[in-house]
């Protein structure tokens, strides 16, 4: 969605965000001080700002670093339910467009192929579940357009979001042009999140080809699924103390990023050894991590809710240090793949680092020896 000379800047998500919504904002109400309104609204964002992290019992460090031991009792479940932000836009109790069935665009092989190509990049897909990748996928119909085809226009209502397969598309606000995509990108999607009118016109510079969604599929399954999905993780995201380092916001994109896998008794999760592809975080059950010593493994931690494990890895960039199995039944586990590991736990960092630590100094009393599980050399 950038322009040329912006596409050389990483903007961080929680700036585009904010602005972004603070933009629809001041073009909706149209006000006549731009630096008043702006100044009203960051104060009124700032006041309404969910309280976190500090309040909360037993949130040091140090008891994050315990609650990774073995021995120590899971932590437990916060009592203070932070509000999730996604709540605030979007109530799919509200939301009556769950009625009637979604409707399918029969495709060929090589359309499929296409379409899947085009929506690999999008986030909002990344998190779906396979049956609703299926759903989006038999939902999106192909719309061809022409140099000059206006696909939307500023304040309208909104109909369609579309995934761009091809063509240079421009946006314009008030008739002045912000943006351009340049054969990838998706647009049309912020009259159909905040129901609002279009907030910018989108025109084809050259021909072109987009893939479209309609309203009520977008609503119904990306709308709702990233919401419940927010819901089911916040409960596991309070309660790991790691994540307190995290602001509320960073949280919920976390949530969007998870995955959930489920392991049966005795199943290997991780390979000692391995190259590593993502970290896990433990919602249900009981895993046991185990180390290759002369010819068989030992048990050298027991690890259960709310803690998470193959970080490690990821952070020394170095094999798996060692195996993890899942124990005494089914386990049910949150997946972060290293790219959302990379984009979102930089905060955690330091306290992922001082656990590792903590690793060294038993592996030193387990085996007698250090067995360098965190030398990145
Ligand atoms: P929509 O449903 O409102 C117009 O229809 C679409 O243009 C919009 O969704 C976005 O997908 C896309 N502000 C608002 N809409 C933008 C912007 C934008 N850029 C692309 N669209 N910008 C803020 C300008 C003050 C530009 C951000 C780089
Ligand atoms: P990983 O990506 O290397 C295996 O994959 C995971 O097991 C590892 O990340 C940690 O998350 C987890 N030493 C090394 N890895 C451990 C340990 C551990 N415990 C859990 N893991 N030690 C146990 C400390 C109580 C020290 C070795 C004796």
């Amino acid at each position: 969605m950038s322009s040329d000379s912006s596409r050389r800047i990483q903007v961080p998500d929680e700036l585009k965000e904010v602005l972004l919504q603070f933009s629809i904002a001041y073009l909706v109400e149209q006000p006549p001080d731009l630096i008043d309104f702006a100044a009203d609204y960051f104060n009124k964002l700032q006041a309404n700002r969910p309280i976190i992290a500090s309040t909360d019992n037993g949130a040091d460090d140090s008891q994050s670093i315990n609650s990774q031991d073995g021995d120590a009792e899971p932590p437990t479940v916060q009592s203070t339910r932070r509000k999730s932000v996604f709540a605030e836009a979007y109530d799919p109790e509200a939301d009556d467009d769950d009625e009637g069935a979604t409707a399918i665009f029969p495709k060929t092989d090589e359309q499929r192929a296409r379409l899947i190509e085009s929506v690999k990049n999008v986030l909002l897909f990344r998190s779906l579940e396979k049956e609703q990748m299926n759903q989006v996928l038999d939902a999106m119909f192909e719309r061809k357009v022409l140099p000059g085809d206006y696909i939307i226009r500023q304040g309208d209502d909104g109909d369609n979001f579309y995934v761009i397969e091809s063509g240079i598309y421009k946006v314009y606000i008030n008739d002045k042009h912000i943006s351009t995509y340049n054969h990838t990108g998706l647009f049309g999607e912020l009259a159909l999140l905040y129901n609002m009118p279009r907030a910018a016109t989108v025109q084809a510079e050259t021909s072109g080809l987009l893939w479209a969604m309609d309203r009520q599929t977008f609503r119904r399954i990306l709308l709702k699924s990233a919401f419940k999905k927010r819901k089911m993780y916040e409960e596991l995201l309070n309660s790991v103390p790691m994540l307190k380092a995290l602001q509320n916001y960073e949280r919920m994109n976390l949530a969007d990023a998870l995955v959930s896998k489920t392991y049966e008794d005795g199943e290997q999760i991780i390979k000692q050894g391995d190259a590593a592809d993502g970290m896990y975080f433990i919602e249900e059950g009981t895993v046991s991590v185990r180390m290759d010593q002369d010819d068989t493994e030992i048990e050298i931690s027991k690890l259960g809710k709310g803690q998470y494990f193959g970080e490690l890895a990821l952070v020394t960039h170095r094999p798996r240090a060692a195996s993890v199995y899942a124990t005494g039944g089914v386990v049910k586990l949150a997946f972060l793949d290293v790219r959302a590991f990379e984009r979102l736990l930089g905060p955690c960092m330091d306290i992922m680092k001082r656990n590792i630590d903590d690793y060294e100094s038993q592996l030193l009393k387990i085996f007698g020896s250090k067995n360098n599980i965190t030398d990145t050399r």
